[in-house]
């Protein structure tokens, strides 16, 4: 498979420190020093949007290695180990490392992130999410010239994870980004949500999470991360590469083949509420349009 990579390097997006500086230093001016200190220090977009119910976040999940079912991941993930846990980053780097958890959250300190999550079956929360750049943790291995995508492969251990037993989908569980994607200051492995450590059945203990993507970006349980030349193959790609493309942006005009993409429903809502309409890239166009500029996105779904 070709594929047309836009020509902005990763270097030309805003770095986050001055992404974070330029976002506090409009908070101070438009509430004064006292009421930012309070703030969390960087919430990016859609804040005013009523947060997803904790309960609901960790009860209706999309976590195919525990099964396919909704509340199968909180029922079949409680005796997953979570402990020791390292992540390998290789490929076309300079420095290939492998980090342990502890190392992750004593280098990369989290924050809170509140972003919404739109799955593409149809659905999506607002979660408060903890995390950080994955920028930063991906500058440490220097990606050479040569990196060009970045893949993720999440843990298999059939041993602890019910639905790896079956051929659901094509295990380990895998997923890619373009490097420019990896490496913008919205991409966050996450820590955990609403303050506390991730919970099992959200992708504890490090999963990604890319809030202008369709859920299914958004890898849980991560124990390797590849900078590669070549588009890599993902496991949803495997699974239906009509269905489900390398791109998966939030596009309320392209529609999945068999549903349509334009409206959500807020987990949450009442069944009487009205579906929401879609937002292109989730809401997130100001900060990620300028990636796609000039690509096809009916083409490159
Ligand atoms: N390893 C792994 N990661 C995964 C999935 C999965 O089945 N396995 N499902 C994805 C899908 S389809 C969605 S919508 C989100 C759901 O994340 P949440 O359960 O934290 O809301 O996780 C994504 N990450
Ligand atoms: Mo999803």
């Amino acid at each position: 498979m070709t594929n047309k990579v836009p020509k902005i390097h990763w270097k030309e997006i805003t770095p986050l420190s001055i992404y974070q500086n330029r976002r506090s230093f409009l908070k101070t001016f438009a509430m004064g020093a006292a009421a930012s200190l309070m703030m969390p220090l960087d919430s990016f977009a859609n804040t005013k949007e009523k947060l997803t119910r904790y309960q609901d976040i960790i009860s209706y999940n999309n976590y195919y290695e525990f099964g396919t079912g909704k509340e199968d991941p909180s029922e079949n993930s409680s005796k997953f180990k979570t402990s020791p846990w390292s992540i390998t980053i290789e490929g076309e780097v300079a420095k290939p490392r492998t980090i342990s958890y502890e190392q992750i959250m004593k280098d990369f300190p989290s924050e809170e992130r509140i972003y919404r999550l739109r799955c593409v079956e149809g659905w999506s929360m607002v979660i408060p999410w903890m995390g950080f750049s994955l920028s930063h943790l991906l500058k440490t291995v220097a990606p050479t010239s040569k990196a060009k995508f970045v893949e993720f492969i999440s843990v298999y251990r059939p041993e602890e994870m019910i639905g790896q037993r079956s051929k659901i989908l094509d295990w380990p569980y895998r997923e890619g980004l373009r490097l420019d994607e990896a490496m913008h200051p919205l991409t966050i492995m996450a820590t955990g949500l609403y303050g506390k450590n991730l919970p099992t059945q959200n992708g504890a203990p490090l999963r990604l999470v890319v809030p202008w993507k369709y859920g299914f970006k958004s890898s849980k349980a991560i124990v390797t991360i590849k900078l590669v030349e070549h588009i890599p193959i993902t496991s949803w790609m495997n699974a239906g590469p009509s269905e489900y493309g390398f791109y998966s942006n939030v596009n309320p005009k392209v529609d999945h083949p068999r549903w349509s993409q334009a409206t959500e429903r807020r987990i949450g809502d009442s069944f009487l509420d009205p579906r929401r309409p879609t937002e292109m890239f989730n809401g997130y166009a100001e900060q990620v349009a300028g990636l796609y500029q000039g690509m096809d996105l009916k083409k490159y779904y």
